[in-house]
This record gives C-alpha cells, structure tokens and sequence, in this order.
C-alpha cells in the first residue's frame, strides 16, 4: 500500500501546477474537451485568448458529517466535476476595475458586466440569489487578500468565461468550487502566488459572505485533494491533511454518488436547518463547558465554541489529554448523555439559566450573527450526533490504515459505519429527509454495504459504498424504484443522477 503523505500547507499552488509539464497539469481525459471548448467560446465572446484556466472541483465527503464546524475530522475526497474559468487581465483605468463575465451557458447564467471600487470592499447580498455572488464571494475574499500586504492594490480588469459542471444544491458542494476556483482566478491575475492553505483560510470566510455559516470541509477538499486519495482533514488544535489511500480488496470498492433531487437551499433554509445546526452545537458545548466549571477560551470554528474545544479542555482538566482520542470521546459522550439530559429539548430561558446569564446576553453572544427559527434547541441528540461521528470517522480510518488489503469483515465494518451515520443524520441530527432515507434503503437491498447521505442533508447528494460488481445493480435499482416515481425531472438531471465518484485532484491553475 502507498504511504500516507502529508502535504505541506504552504505548497503552492503555482509552483505545482503553473508548469508546462503536461503530466503535472492533470486535466482529466475525460474532461480535455470541456477545457477546449471554454477556451474556444472565450475567444468568440471576448475576440482574444484568455491567459490563464483556474479549475476548482466539487467534492463528496465519504464519512464525517456536520462535525468540520465542531472541528472534528472529516474524511472527503474531491470529485471530477469542477469549476473552470478562463480569465484575460486588464490594465484598470480610473477608480473602478470592471469585471465582465459570461457562461457557457448564457440561457441558465446570463452575462454579467460589474464595477470594482479600488478601496471599497465588495458587498454582497446574500438575500438576492444570483449566480455571480459566489464569483463575487471569491473575488471579496481574494481583494482582502491582496489588500493585506498591500492596501493600496489597484485590483486588475477582468474577463471571464465560466463552466461549472457541479450540479447545484446538489450535496456535493458546487459552493465550494465555484468560490474557490474564483478566488484563485482574481490572487492569479493580479500577479500573485497563493499558498493552499491561504486559498483556504480566505475561502472559508468567502463562502460566509453568502449567508451561510459552514466548517472547512468543503474548502479544503476542493484545494487540497489528489487523485487517488481519500483526504482526512483535521480542523483542530489546527488545520492540517493527510491523503489516504484506498487499500485493495478482493473486488474494487466504489463509492456511487446518487442524487436525491430534493433541494435545500442553505441560504433561505439556514435558520430552520444548517445555521441553527450550528448555534445548536454552539448552545451545547458552552453549556457542557459551563457544568463542568470550565471557561472556553474563543477558538476559529463559526461562533467561536466548538464541541472539539469543550472536549479537549475537560481532557486537560481531567488530566486525560494523553488517552486515546477513542476514550476520550467515550468518557465525552458518558457526560453529555448525564448533563444534556432533557430529550424534549432546552428553550432559551433554560440555557440562559444553565449559563447564569439573560436571555438577552444569550441571544447577543451566541444567536446574533445570523437568524435562528426555534423554540427549542436540542442540544442533547445534536452533541451525541457529533461525538459518535467523530468517534466514526476515527475507526473508518483506522480500519483502511491497519491492513494492506481489506478482507470482507473490514469492508462490512466500513459499509456498517455508513450506515450508523445516516442513522445518527436521521434521528439525532434530523438532517436527513424520507426522499434520503429511501435511497440508502434501496441501494443496500441492492447491495451496498453502506449507504447514506452526504453534504449537509434535508436532501441533496447520497454515498454509497459497493463492490464494482454491484454498480450495475444499485443504479437500476435507484433508477426503477426512485428516479421513475420522481416527476418532473430532466432529462440532463436524470444523466446526472448518478455518479461513480473517483478521488481527483484539488484546484489548480
Ligand atoms: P454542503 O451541503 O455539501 O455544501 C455543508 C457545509 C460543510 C459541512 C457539511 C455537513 C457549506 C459550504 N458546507 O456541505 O462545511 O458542514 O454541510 O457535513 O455549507
Ligand atoms: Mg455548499
């Protein structure tokens, strides 16, 4: 088996891969002619030839779900579908640079021409759904970039030309590919090299500017994955990597992507779902924190508590910081099932007591950033749901390091462990939705050994994990008791129902 690689965050991504060396820029086969094309509808609209591609990819996240803004480890790989744009750079005149941006599919993304303010940030409005804003999104987190080491930066012109052949709203993260590969256009053409973890850091805060309150992950598997490899992302006590490798079985093991086509926008539904995820988790940590006697200092998660942190302080305080992360999770989750003991859920005067603070000191430190809709918060299933997670993603690791090739009973592990999460997403998270839970009972019939979803849920994408022998199995069955019984869908939507997904490679220009 190959060994594991660490990557070194401040790799560049220029370095690596602005070569003319055709095996390092890694187009995929199956993807030259979309390149082509792009390039080609770039010099009919623009009548010249862009300077440079920056590619940013979707991603499917195989275990570890709603836990990167608890800053635990999650375990995604990048997919083939990507974001490409080809960009031509302008000398600005005057105090605007402009942008002018086109698609290759102008009916769904129609052209766009905007101004830039040479010292004004740009702003968003996240209420307004338009394509550009997650070009824009990009483009804000890459101007506070440039303008760190140099305020004055006069941000070059732009012409653009885009494909993205993410499906939205799908679950495997178009957000992230879009904004990303975005950001990474705008560092490029205004003459600067940007490390990975750079492109990182600004494009986790970016994607906030559309409203929407997320961990890493996505982010991180967009930039940093390779072909081939798992990538096993650590949020805490910091941001660092490590490619796994998939280790031989006795029949290839392949992870199938299939699309629910149940919709959820984060955006709109965030206080009822995603957002208020987030202040749940948030609740349940400082009030673990605080039962126990222990102040939590602000740590780089969305609100700044996470259940990680909680986690290692009462290690510390405990004096078990060097036990195995498996029982320190153990002994986490024994206390919250004694502390969070209230099933039916906590309303704001009961956390406001338990914090021995006011209701409205509760809502302005914990519940302002963005809009909540609920009357009970249900800290208990939330916090039990991200300690078994982590405690899933730990053993789904352990179980592809520890042998060169996986016997059957390993495979059954892994599949049993997918299968345990979406049960967890269903019931202790209710992140998930019966279209979702259909799918994962169909393909198993099929012959998955596990099957859940993946994403942020409510709908969305699903994963499935299965023996190359049963892909033929479980895509017909999905087709005959699923996607038949779906109206209204497309044709275009129903080609791109199911994916087989094969770890590619991150961003690169
Ligand atoms: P999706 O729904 O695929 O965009 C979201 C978050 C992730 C993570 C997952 C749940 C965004 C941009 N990403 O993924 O950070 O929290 O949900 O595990 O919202
Ligand atoms: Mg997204």
């Amino acid at each position: 088996m190959a060994p594991q690689q660490l990557v070194p965050q401040t790799e560049n991504i220029a370095d690596v891969y602005a070569t003319d060396d055709a095996s390092a820029l890694s187009v995929a086969p199956e993807n030259k002619a979309r390149w082509q094309n792009l390039v080609k509808q770039f010099i009919q609209t623009y009548g010249k030839k862009p300077d440079f591609v920056a590619r940013s990819p979707g991603r499917v996240n195989i275990i570890g779900e709603h836990i990167d803004y608890n800053l635990y480890d999650v375990l995604p790989t990048a997919v083939s579908v990507d974001v490409i744009i080809a960009v031509k750079v302008l000398p600005t005149e005057g105090s605007e640079a402009t942008v002018k941006i086109s698609n290759v599919n102008p009916q769904k993304f129609p052209s766009r021409e905007f101004g830039v303010p040479v010292d004004k940030d740009i702003v968003i409005d996240p209420k307004k759904h338009e394509w550009i804003n997650y070009f824009k999104a990009g483009l804000a987190g890459a101007l506070k970039f440039l303008r760190k080491d140099n305020p004055a930066v006069k941000p070059a012109s732009l012409e653009i030309h885009l494909d993205g052949n993410v499906p939205p709203g799908g679950g495997i993260s178009s957000s992230a590919a879009f904004v990303c590969a975005s950001a990474l256009a705008v560092i490029k053409a205004n003459g600067i090299n940007v490390s990975k973890q750079d492109l990182l850091d600004l494009a986790v805060v970016s994607e906030r500017a559309v409203g929407v309150y997320s961990g890493g992950m996505d982010q991180a598997a967009s930039i940093f994955s390779e072909r081939g490899f798992l990538l096993y992302t650590k949020f805490f006590p910091k941001f660092s990597v490590e490619h796994v490798p998939i280790p031989t079985a006795d029949e290839e093991i392949v992870f199938l992507v299939a699309q629910s086509f149940i919709t959820s926008n984060k955006a709109e539904t965030g206080p009822r779902h995603y957002n208020l995820r987030v202040a749940e988790c948030t609740l349940a940590a400082v009030v673990l924190a605080k039962q126990h006697g222990i102040v939590l200092e602000k740590d780089n998660s969305s609100l700044g508590y996470s259940l990680r942190n909680f986690h290692e302080e009462l290690m510390r305080k405990q004096g078990r910081l060097q036990v195995p992360l498996e029982d320190q999770l153990d002994s986490v989750i024994q206390t919250t099932t004694e502390i969070l003991s209230q099933e039916q859920g906590y309303t704001r005067e009961e956390i406001a007591s338990l914090l021995d603070i006011t209701v409205a000191e509760l809502e302005s430190r914990f519940l302002s950033s963005f809009p909540v809709e609920a009357e009970r918060f249900l800290l208990r299933q939330r916090a039990l749901h991200c300690f078994n997670e982590a405690l899933r993603v730990l053993d789904f690791k352990a179980c592809l390091s520890q042998a060169d090739k996986l016997d059957a009973k390993r495979i059954q592990y892994l599949g049993q462990l997918l299968n345990e999460t979406q049960e967890s997403c269903r019931k202790d998270y209710e992140c998930s939705c019966p279209e979702v839970d259909e799918i994962c009972e169909i393909a198993r019939r099929a012959g998955a050994w596990g099957s859940r979803l993946t994403g942020a849920g409510w709908g969305g994408c699903t994963v499935h994990m299965l023996p190359k022998s049963k892909v033929e199995a479980v895509s017909q069955a999905l087709k005959n008791e699923y996607y038949s019984k779906q109206s209204g869908l497309s044709q275009e939507q129903l080609a791109q129902a199911i994916v087989i997904s094969k770890p590619s490679n991150g961003s690169f220009l």
